[in-house]
């Protein structure tokens, strides 16, 4: 019998660390296919044939293809939900969605600014000033996860219980950390490196780590 497992391409280090942390979290069979961006292959036909945005990451399933780290996080932890990466509380559901839309829209968005200026702006100037300002707002929305982390008492980012919004949130900690931003994580970013700490003990989150060639935290 030929049973088909979810593919996942994804690209080390990208916003696609999320939903691999989540298919690992789930604990079911699923096909890591790498795009690696820092070759290209996210332009290659083959793979635009899959996804014409050229972006990772892109889940496969059976056919039904989803891109968009937000609707990909919901469709993996709904597809899996003995894995409970999806609250059932109405207050925590609010919670992770409003994580998963601020991490994409705001905080990929800001970083996405400073690293692809030519997105937004055309003459050399303009694209100066888009990937400067792009910094410091990258900066500033850092700074405003920090704060509410900081004030909120829970040990997970939509509340009592682990969800995909903290796959989300730890792929943007490692960019923190990264050579691009290089932020000093544990001492600007205390609660949040707590949180990545947290999610640095756990299996799954260590053999996505492992597979993308990513340090623990
Ligand atoms: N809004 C998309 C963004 C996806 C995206 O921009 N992914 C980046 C990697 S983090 C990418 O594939 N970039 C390739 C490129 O810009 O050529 C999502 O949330 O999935």
């Amino acid at each position: 019998m030929n049973v088909s497992v979810p593919k996942l391409f994804y690209s080390p280090q990208a916003c696609s660390l999320a939903p691999h942390i989540a298919l690992e979290e789930a604990g079911q069979a699923f096909e890591p296919c790498l795009v690696s961006l820092a070759a290209g292959a996210q332009r290659a036909n083959e793979y635009l044939a899959i996804n014409p945005k050229g972006r990772v990451p892109t889940l496969i399933d059976d056919g039904f293809v989803v891109t968009e780290c937000p609707a990909v996080l919901l469709y993996i932890a709904r597809r899996y939900p003995d894995a409970k990466l999806w609250p059932d509380d109405p207050r925590e559901e609010a919670r992770c969605a409003e994580w998963l839309a601020w991490c994409s829209s705001g905080l990929h968005e800001a970083f996405a600014h400073m690293r692809r200026p030519e997105r937004y702006a055309h003459s050399a100037h303009a694209k100066q000033e888009v990937s400067e300002q792009g910094r410091a707002s990258t900066r500033q929305v850092w700074e405003q996860v920090e704060r509410k982390l900081a004030a909120s008492p829970f040990e997970w980012a939509a509340g009592e219980h682990y969800s995909v919004a903290d796959a989300s949130l730890f792929t943007f900690w490692i960019w923190g950390r990264a050579d691009k931003l290089k932020y000093d994580m544990p001492t600007d970013f205390p609660c949040w490196t707590q949180h990545a700490l947290q999610m640095g003990k756990r299996a799954a989150v260590r053999r996505a780590l492992k597979r993308e060639g990513i340090e623990l935290p």
